[in-house]
């Protein structure tokens, strides 16, 4: 055998090995390559018959041999045993593939992102505040009194450096135009927290979606016409109504809660609008001029709306989730079903 003979085997008893279907298939090479009557050994005996200045390269053709065709068999073996005996070789490429389980975006982060969608595409841009908030941004900003229950440590969580978790994400309204002139056109998602006992509809932590629109003349119609974009866009009925009914909120004057004819029987009364005909959506109002005047707006010139929704309330309405708790139980069972 010669020096090119041996390149050439070596090649072939690669080649083989990684092909190999089966452990029994890699121990049959082994043997034929590198076993006691095998290749090897007739190149080892062929040495005698080179040309002594040749020598020395084939002894290192024939190492390279060994050590190569033996790496081989060890690494296809390791293959072998870590894919259980399983290779390509005999593999049916017909049958249906294991989809390896991807994971899904939670309800609440895709509702999210669907409103802010609905509302950029009106014109609203998104705005965010902190979690940690201070009194003043929470409350005080917000024309809430000193007195005002929400305010009540039974109620709030209160930090040990007098600050605390934001009960609303009205905060946002104020951070923003503290450092924005108008016209203001936001859209604020975030977490809220609150000393709420849990129960089916309520949590210490859940996540509301605020705007605001400050401008000169904004007029509640122009809240419950953007109200009523938004609830078709979402609930995907264009025949859906909206309602504001007399409500109280200290940054907001007048104040209203916004109801919406039921996406489910169009206002008839079913068992989804507990058979009124409305389901809540949120708080809003005409931004009070108290809180222009914390952020330096002159409240002549300019007015505005604002509004408030549970997005957890939001999700249950939208799929019919009877316990707000399921949005925090994260089980895949559950959150499967949103894919
Ligand atoms: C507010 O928080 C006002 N900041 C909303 C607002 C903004 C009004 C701008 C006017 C102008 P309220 O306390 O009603 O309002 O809360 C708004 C919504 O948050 C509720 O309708 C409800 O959907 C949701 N929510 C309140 N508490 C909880 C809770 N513990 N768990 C889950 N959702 C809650």
């Amino acid at each position: 055998m010669n020096i090119q003979d041996i390149e050439q085997e070596k090649q072939q008893a690669l080649a083989g090995i990684a092909a190999a279907a089966d452990e029994k298939a890699v121990e049959e090479l082994r043997i034929r390559y590198l076993g006691r009557n095998g290749l090897l050994q007739d190149i080892m005996k062929g040495i005698k018959d080179v040309p002594n200045d040749q020598k020395k390269e084939y002894g290192q053709r024939a190492n390279s041999f060994k050590t190569e065709v033996l790496d081989a068999v060890n690494a296809r073996k390791e293959t072998l045993a870590a894919a259980g005996g399983q290779t390509g070789a005999g593999i049916d490429l017909t049958l249906p593939g294991a989809w390896p389980s991807l994971g899904t975006r939670h309800p609440i982060s895709a509702l999210i992102d669907r409103a802010v969608g609905i509302f950029r595409s009106i014109g609203f841009t998104v705005a965010e505040g902190p979690d940690i908030e201070d009194a003043f941004h929470n409350f005080d900003a917000l024309n809430t009194p000193e007195s005002h229950p929400s305010r009540n440590p039974a109620d709030t969580f209160y930090l040990e450096d007098g600050t605390l978790l934001r009960t609303h994400t009205s905060p946002v309204q104020i951070r923003y135009m503290e450092t924005h002139k108008p016209p203001v056109r936001i859209i604020a998602p975030g977490r809220c927290y609150r000393r709420d006992t849990p129960d089916a509809t309520h949590s210490a932590s859940f996540h509301q979606l605020e705007g605001l629109y400050v401008a000169e003349n904004v007029s509640l119609a122009e809240l419950k016409g953007d109200m009523e974009f938004f609830v078709r866009r979402l609930m995907g009925r264009e025949d859906i109504r909206i309602r504001l009914r007399p409500h109280f909120f200290p940054f907001t004057e007048p104040s209203v809660e916004v109801d919406y004819s039921c996406h489910v029987c169009g206002g008839e009364g079913c068992r989804v609008c507990k058979h009124s005909g409305w389901i809540e959506i949120g708080g809003a109002g005409m931004v009070d001029p108290n809180v222009f005047k914390a952020v330096g707006y002159d409240p002549e010139k300019v007015t505005g709306y604002a509004f408030g929704m549970g997005v957890e309330r939001m999700a249950m309405i939208l799929y019919g989730i009877p316990d707000i708790r399921l949005l925090y139980e994260n089980d895949v069972r559950f959150l499967r079903q949103f894919r």
